[in-house]
């Protein structure tokens, strides 16, 4: 083996160690470094003891470690000190050499970055990594997007330390050129925020609804995970809910209700926004944990605000699998929203994604990895074009199975008065998305009223505007028409 190290991991935090301990267990030499280079020796005497990492102590240390070209991979925290370590770094590289940020950075971060390292002659990499401690230790999802030039010199390890997928296929391509990757793993955080809320959701619905106890629905969680709905956050709920605190009772009836976040689910709702896609599954979710974080205020309103007094006297058994259906219907809703994003964003962005290939990405390796991802492969695989996952024809036709359950859950909810946000602007978006008409013709006419912003007939071919003089008073100006 060469003595000169095959990559560099700049971050020596949860990721960044466990991403260099999976690296050398596929064979590569990797060399090691820290702001704090202190923790470069806990880290050499500690969990990297007896393996082939090369730790260093100054950039210009871990330059002349590493084999031509050079690979360097930032695992730090997000925002300007990746920028701080691009510009402390780049002196030190030649023309052609690589650098890699796997954190979690922002899209147009990684589109500016491409471009200025392209100018200096180096090759850039931003990557989503997912999977947390255990993913990155065993095998994440890694999802490349950047400069393709850099492709080839990184596509061996990170294929060698990804997860694979059921059927062998790493969980790890490249995504595409500047902020792809980046815009991918967002996309991914997103559509995570939704899968969890839902999963709160169905939770809220059967405790507070049915009163069933943490074990209870903790074996509901394990039974879900053998059907339809087997996945990786299925799964954890289920084991989450049996988790017993020292007393003996469920620890996660002892956890304050106040949701985190740190940002990857607020940037997927703002680019939809800007994209004007409506990714609405998302948007609640994200909503939703910040209702959660107002939790004084939350508390003073139950003092004041009443709810429905009655209680649920229907079938149990039936209403949980009702629960199951209406969720499985709910993700299939929030994975064609976001599909449809990364459409969207493709064509702003010019990006050429392949949408099976995302799909198998998320297969493995990542928070949320699903049986559920393959149907979406399968459907990508008959149709690359395909408008959106729900005319699929076999989501399509899991839609039309589950709607008569998925109403009974909302509308149970709703006389509950237990707050369902994400189920029910699923099947909001279900029911708008098969409309061929929707009151927006109204709207039209109110835009027109109040501001003579006009409308088109639908007598007339479209892109032929008209405005109407609705009161007598106005004047025959209509306003400009553009979208924004
Ligand atoms: P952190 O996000 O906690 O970052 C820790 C690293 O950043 C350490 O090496 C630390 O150096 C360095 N750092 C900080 Br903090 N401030 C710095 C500064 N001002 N200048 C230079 N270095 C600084 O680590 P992580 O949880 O391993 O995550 C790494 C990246 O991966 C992040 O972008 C994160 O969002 C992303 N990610 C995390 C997870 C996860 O589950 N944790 C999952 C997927 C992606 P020091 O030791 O000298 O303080």
């Amino acid at each position: 083996m060469s003595a000169l190290g095959d990559i560099a991991v700049v971050g020596l935090a949860v990721m960044g160690q466990n991403l260099i301990l999976n690296m050398n267990d596929h064979g590569f030499k990797v060399v090691a470094f820290n702001r704090t280079v202190s923790k470069v020796d806990d880290f050499l005497e500690g969990p990297a003891k007896g393996t082939n990492v090369i730790g260093v102590r100054s950039i210009e240390e871990m330059v002349k470690a590493l084999k031509k070209p050079r690979r360097v991979m930032l695992m730090v925290k997000a925002g300007g000190v990746v920028d701080e370590f691009i510009d402390a770094i780049a002196p030190h590289l030649e023309k052609g050499d690589i650098i890699i940020d796997g954190g979690n950075s922002n899209y147009d971060d990684s589109i500016r970055r491409t471009k200025s390292l392209a100018e200096k002659g180096l090759l850039f990499i931003g990557t989503g990594v997912s999977g947390g401690e255990e993913g990155a230790r065993r095998g994440p999802s890694i999802m490349p997007g950047g400069d393709p030039r850099a492709w080839p010199h990184v596509k061996e390890i990170f294929q060698a330390i990804a997860a694979k997928a059921p059927d062998g296929l790493p969980c790890c391509d490249w995504v595409g050129e500047d902020g792809a990757g980046h815009y991918v793993k967002m996309t991914h955080n997103g559509i995570e925020y939704g899968d969890m809320q839902l999963i709160c959701e169905a939770y809220q619905l059967m405790k507070e609804g049915l009163g069933m106890s943490a074990d209870e629905m903790s074996a509901v969680f394990a039974n879900w995970d053998e059907g339809d709905l087997d996945s990786y956050l299925i799964e954890i709920t289920s084991e989450i809910l049996g988790f017993k605190d020292d007393d003996g009772k469920a620890l996660v009836e002892k956890i304050l209700d106040t949701a985190g976040q740190k940002g990857t689910g607020k940037w997927t709702g703002i680019s939809s926004l800007n994209l004007g896609v409506p990714v609405t599954l998302i948007g609640e979710a994200v909503f939703a944990r910040c209702l959660s974080s107002i939790k004084d205020e939350r508390v003073q309103a139950s003092k004041i605000l009443t709810g429905p007094k009655g209680k649920f006297s229907g079938d149990k058994k039936a209403f949980v699998q009702d629960i199951e259906q209406a969720l499985l219907a709910s993700k299939i809703v929030s994975y064609a929203q976001g599909f449809m994003l990364l459409r969207e964003a493709a064509k702003e962005y010019k990006w050429n994604l392949n949408y099976g290939g995302i799909a198998t990405m998320w297969r493995g390796g990542c928070i949320i990895r699903s049986v559920f991802l393959g149907k979406i492969k399968e459907a990508f695989d008959r149709n690359p074009g395909l408008s959106s996952l729900m005319v699929d024809p076999y989501f399509s036709g899991v839609l039309n199975k589950c709607q008569a359950a998925w109403r009974r859950v909302i509308a149970t909810a709703v006389e509950l008065g237990v707050p369902v946000p994400a189920l029910t602007t699923a099947l909001c978006f279900f029911d708008g998305y098969r409309s061929e008409t929707l009151p927006h013709n109204l709207l039209q006419a109110q835009r027109d009223y109040f501001g003579a912003h006009s409308y088109e007939r639908i007598d007339k071919p479209r892109g032929e505007f008209f405005h109407t003089n609705w009161t007598g008073r106005g004047g025959k100006v209509a306003s400009s028409t553009y979208t924004v």
